[in-house]
């Protein structure tokens, strides 16, 4: 393995050294993977019309690097330590070399049914350790996994298997999760009755094995088709920019998106960030607590870490259940020494009292992290006081689901932090802030948005099925540079700062939801004429999803019709996304194009009605006061 960055002085030594030698500071990074050829050139790019290869011609699999390059020195060692939702039942671990033979077995399961390199496998699956051993033996096999959270509706689901023509479902009978008892498998066959024509098998995993509806047409399970396996499957030659894996993330506009990312470059950026960012050492155990079906459980539960060879824990269950302190239990159960998670899970645990944190052992911890939205100040510290003993570094993750993996953050305990600051880029990465015409903002103590300009290697390639797409997202706005949607600021001493979304993308307990897709559930609603949706300030969730809704005639009962519009937002995409108000309007705040005025409705629903600014100039003036004063 290469060396990890040690301190504040060999990382400013590191990152000059990046940017003067991008392809010698990358080769170094690859170098120490198993390759089943080498590549012919680092990089190649094209920012304008939209190509990026890593590694070219460099062959390899990337579970080759997860799994048996490890079991010579460490096929002993626990790979994945899971904790199951009820407190009492033992933990499950895999070794290395357990993981390496299940997920072995797992790849010759879907051969045997008919999975190829390239097809693609949904799962909808909650956090059990079979979910991480079945994206590895799509990995194994070439298979383009497309990880579903299993949060979502029957219908967002069947919009992601047609999208991307899933050949496959991967899921649970059911899953306890918290109190719930959720019926995971009847979600699937729902969707499947939605018309996913390109679904040949569903792969039920028997998790709680409560008694089900089974169509033996399609419907195969897990124990029969991969207890029997053999438990050697030779992994699949895959070009570094063989496609890895599909994951649908919301934008401003129109349906999720299948962020594309491929093999090589997301190995090698997931491995590097891992080990530089969270300063893993060997026999640390490392606890990230998001769900794998978010990009954060992909680059930081399952591949990075076993890439560089970590202990990582897998929790099913949520962080108030039993009680609010199940984290701080399970932190001193196993001893973890990194913990990762989100503000949300942190506000939300601040807010239960201290009765939850105190008396716990945290002695085991040595690196906190956080990741998905903005971490406010006062959650920083109690973060840091009550769980990291006022003093443990806290790593405040910036990333996305198009970056693979973490680009801006301090390096646990090496590089300085400040509350509410993602600080510095890590070494190959080349942020900068522009204004609204694209000019780059140079020097410290500036505001702008965050664009990078040199690609790294775990960049998004595409989305899928529509290359024109991506080009325009996220490389049109300012031509040549990558543009994240992120606002940014930059300090004194070069520190970022992000302050959040600047398109119509809101961040609710560090999930993204398109304000578009909310708007287009709830009109789905046969009363609901238009509607537009907002984010604003929220003190547990960062930001609560906020929905003015005109209805047709007149509705006698509003909290009848609220009931049903919630219902409707549950069903078409799941209950993530539900609004938490809910304003019946007569018209909406309109400019002379007909385009609605969001900065005014953002106001009201943020309470700041004094601040409206001037809305003389719009189509309908006299609706501002209606919306002002129906204001929830
Ligand atoms: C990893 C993940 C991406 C959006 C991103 C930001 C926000 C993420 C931070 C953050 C402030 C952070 N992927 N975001 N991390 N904002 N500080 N440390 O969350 O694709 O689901 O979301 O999340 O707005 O653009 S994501």
């Amino acid at each position: 393995m290469t060396k990890v960055i040690k301190s504040f002085d060999e990382y400013k030594e590191v990152y000059q050294r990046s940017v003067e030698d991008p392809e010698g500071f990358w080769a170094e990074q690859a170098e120490t993977f198993t390759w089943q050829k080498k590549w012919d050139k680092v990089v190649e790019w094209d920012f304008h019309n939209l190509d990026v290869k890593w590694f070219v011609n460099g062959k390899m699999n990337i579970t080759e690097n997860c799994l048996d390059r490890h079991l010579a020195d460490r096929g002993d060692q626990t790979a994945i330590l899971w904790e199951a939702n009820d407190p009492k039942a033992p933990n499950k671990t895999y070794t290395y070399r357990q993981l390496y033979e299940a997920v072995n077995r797992t790849a010759n399961a879907l051969k045997a049914n008919g999975i190829q390199k390239g097809d693609r496998v949904c799962f909808y699956m909650p956090m059990v350790p079979e979910l991480a051993i079945a994206v590895l033996a799509c990995a194994r096999i070439g298979a383009v996994h497309s990880v579903v959270f299993a949060g979502f509706s029957a219908s967002a689901l069947a919009d992601r298997i047609k999208d991307s023509e899933c050949k496959m479902v991967i899921c649970s009978d059911f899953n306890d999760r918290g109190a719930k008892h959720i019926p995971v498998k009847a979600v699937v066959d729902e969707a499947i009755a939605l018309g996913c024509d390109s679904v040949k098998t569903v792969l039920v995993h028997q998790s709680t094995g409560d008694p089900l509806a089974f169509n033996s047409a399609i419907d195969k399970w897990w124990h029969e088709e991969v207890d029997h396996q053999s438990a050697e499957c030779p992994a699949e030659q895959m070009d570094a920019e063989d496609m890895l894996f599909i994951l649908y993330t919301s934008g401003s506009t129109g349906k999720p998106k299948g962020v594309v990312h491929t093999c090589g470059g997301y190995m090698v950026y997931t491995a590097y960030s891992f080990k530089n960012v969270f300063q893993y050492d060997d026999g640390d155990i490392y606890w990230c607590t998001a769900d794998i079906g978010w990009i954060t459980g992909h680059s930081y539960i399952v591949y990075g870490p076993l890439l560089a060879g970590a202990t990582t824990v897998m929790f099913e269950g949520v962080p108030t259940y039993p009680d609010a302190a199940r984290f701080w239990q399970t932190i001193e159960k196993l001893k973890v020494t990194h913990f990762y998670t989100a503000p949300t899970a942190i506000r939300a645990l601040m807010a239960m009292g201290d009765q939850y944190t105190e008396g716990h052992d945290f002695s085991s911890l040595k690196v906190l992290g956080s990741v998905g939205e903005p971490i406010n100040e006062e959650a920083w510290h109690w973060y840091q006081d009550k769980i990291g003993g006022g003093k443990l570094p806290i790593a405040d993750t910036w990333w996305q689901t198009e970056t693979g993996g973490i680009l801006i953050t301090p390096l646990a305990g090496v590089t300085p932090t400040i509350p509410s600051y993602a600080t510095f880029p890590m070494p190959g990465v080349q942020p900068c802030l522009v204004d609204t015409n694209g000019v780059e903002l140079e020097g410290d103590n500036v505001e702008g948005m965050l664009c990078i300009k040199y690609p790294w290697p775990s960049i998004i390639r595409t989305t899928y099925g529509d290359h024109e797409r991506c080009k325009q997202t996220y490389f049109s706005t300012f031509p040549g540079k990558y543009f994240t949607g992120d606002g940014a600021r930059r300090d004194h001493d070069g520190m970022y700062r992000i302050i959040g979304r600047v398109d119509d993308v809101i961040n609710v307990s560090g999930h993204r939801i398109g304000t578009a897709e909310v708007e287009n559930a709830i009109n789905q609603h046969p009363q609901v004429v238009e509607s537009a949706v907002v984010g604003y300030p929220h003190d547990i969730k960062g930001q609560g999803i906020y929905a003015y809704v005109i209805a047709t005639g007149v509705i006698s009962d509003e909290q009848q019709f609220i009931k049903e519009v919630l219902a409707v937002v549950t069903k078409v995409i799941g209950p993530i996304a539900k609004p938490d108000k809910i304003q019946v309007v007569t018209g909406l705040p309109k400019t002379r194009s007909g385009k609605i005025m969001r900065r005014i409705l953002r106001k009201v629903a943020a309470g700041e009605t004094d601040s409206l600014g001037d809305t003389s100039t719009l189509l309908n003036p006299e609706i501002v006061e209606e919306i002002k004063t129906g204001a929830k």
